[in-house]
């Protein structure tokens, strides 16, 4: 791909950061627009002209006249686009495309849920925290199993798997939802955490100070 045909369009949050770690990752140019939801751009006529649904992140490739929204539908084509971030073998490229699948099924909504019924909801409405507690609770020890015995999703290779988890795993952290006790998803998580193209995914794009 050549350079700045690749355009993102995303904001500082976990579905956004899986698009920008894996282009870190890659290390394919890009032009990269922060659509402000606090300020209620992703409900522009122009965003919505590129995702209907209204949701980040969007990725545009201009020089195929391609737009792909969903964030495991941009890290798949990004990892197809430039050959990299899923393996090769094919049993393995299909045990990481499984667990991008398990990702955006039932981990990323899941965990999205939990987020908001814990730290945004205006009432604190309790079945509904303990039901995205222990469904959360569920995946996490899906995980912690899965890794017990390999060191990424997919077995030796990391993966777009492994970016999804990472990047709403990231935002559990911060905001203390605990999966230390999961010994395996904890090392992982370390692990990940501590490669340079995450931590710069991550923190893209930079937070806005203005209103
Ligand atoms: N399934 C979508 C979810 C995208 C999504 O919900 N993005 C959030 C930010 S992390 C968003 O745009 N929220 C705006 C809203 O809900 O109005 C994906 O994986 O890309």
């Amino acid at each position: 791909m050549s350079a700045s045909t690749l355009h993102l369009y995303t904001d500082s949050s976990p579905n956004g950061f899986k698009a920008t770690i894996a282009l870190e990752e890659l290390g394919l140019p890009y032009q990269l627009s922060h659509v402000r939801i606090d300020q209620g751009q992703h409900r522009s006529a122009d965003f919505l002209a590129l995702n209907p649904h209204g949701r980040i992140p969007v990725l545009v490739d201009r020089a195929h006249g391609r737009i792909v929204f969903e964030s495991a539908a941009i890290l798949l084509y990004l990892a197809e686009q430039a050959q990299g971030l899923l393996p090769r073998d094919p049993t393995a490229r299909w045990e990481a495309i499984t667990w991008l699948m398990f990702h955006a099924a039932s981990v990323g909504p899941i965990l999205g849920q939990r987020v908001h019924f814990e730290h945004f909801a205006d009432e604190r409405y309790l079945p509904a925290v303990q039901r995205y507690q222990r469904l959360s609770d569920d995946a996490f020890k899906v995980l912690d199993d899965r890794l017990a015995t390999r060191a990424y999703l997919a077995g030796d290779e990391y993966s777009i798997a492994d970016i999804a988890h990472f990047a709403w795993l990231h935002i559990a952290d911060i905001i203390d939802i605990d999966f230390r006790h999961y010994p395996n998803l904890w090392r992982w998580y370390q692990q990940v955490g501590e490669r340079p193209a995450v931590q710069r995914g991550v923190s893209l794009p930079e937070p806005a100070t203005g209103p």
